[in-house]
């Protein structure tokens, strides 16, 4: 998978991108990622990327012009186009799961106070990481790139991508311990020391019901609930044993 970043800052990338688990992703030949400078894009000798609003008000805009270009000259036959926007649909696992299938992802970052908006009419679709202001587009890109590159075949080892079945199944995780068995008076529960794999594999997927229903109920409204998580969630409503 190739992955292009449009920005006008690239040197926000370098040291995210060349540590941990994206690093070791690069070295494989798994993902190549590239920021390209907008501003490149600005013709000489101002290298102007940015203009006063039509209209009035406060702030810069983005210029479309510049934006197009950097945009064409990165561009390849299959390539997908995200703009990094507070107004795109909230990112989450699936959308970061159907990115990863691409070829060619060739994301934009605004800053400043936006961009012209005939710009949405190059890219393919709007992504925000959540309802809050950054400054910019380009934490949420990281964000974005680090969601995505993580589903790649080979990026994770057996045992990480094992453990990732929780947000795919759309409970939480449950809960982990490790030695020592009593720290500061908090015991490890008696279940996990017993050997008896069945039974942990039972108390774990209710932990991981409790844990949803306590933490982030909404997401059991779109939970598609085997048997056995029904029986479990009973137990956890009614107090059954
Ligand atoms: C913040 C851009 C506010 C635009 C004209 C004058 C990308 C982001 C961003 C930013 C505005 C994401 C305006 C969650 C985010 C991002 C910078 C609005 C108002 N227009 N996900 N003033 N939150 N943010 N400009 O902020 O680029 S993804």
């Amino acid at each position: 998978m190739r992955i292009d970043i449009l920005t006008l800052f690239p040197g926000m990338f370098t040291s995210p991108f060349s540590e941990s688990i994206i690093k070791r992703a690069r070295e494989k030949g798994l993902v190549e990622l590239n920021t390209i400078d907008i501003r490149d894009y600005a013709p000489k000798p101002h290298r102007q990327v940015d203009d006063y609003p039509f209209g009035g008000g406060v702030g810069m805009v983005m210029k479309p012009d510049v934006i197009g270009r950097a945009l064409a000259a990165a561009r390849g036959p299959q390539t997908r186009v995200v703009y990094m926007s507070p107004q795109g649909r909230v990112l989450n696992h699936a959308k970061a799961k159907e990115l990863s299938g691409c070829d060619h992802l060739l994301i934009l970052c605004g800053h400043y106070e936006g961009i012209d908006d005939r710009v949405l009419a190059m890219v393919d679709e709007e992504i925000s990481i959540g309802d809050y202001v950054l400054t910019g587009g380009e934490l949420a890109a990281m964000v974005l790139v680090d969601a995505a590159v993580r589903f790649l075949p080979g990026v994770l080892g057996d045992i990480e991508s094992a453990y990732d079945e929780s947000f795919a199944r759309g409970l939480l995780e449950y809960p982990h311990y490790t030695r020592p068995r009593e720290c500061d008076g908090m015991e490890v529960p008696e279940i996990l020391l017993s050997g008896h794999h069945e039974n942990i594999r039972i108390w774990r997927k209710k932990q991981s019901l409790l844990n949803t229903l306590l933490k982030r109920p909404e997401l059991l409204l779109q939970h598609d609930f085997d048997d056995e998580e029904k029986r479990l969630l009973m137990e956890i409503l009614f107090q059954r044993e």
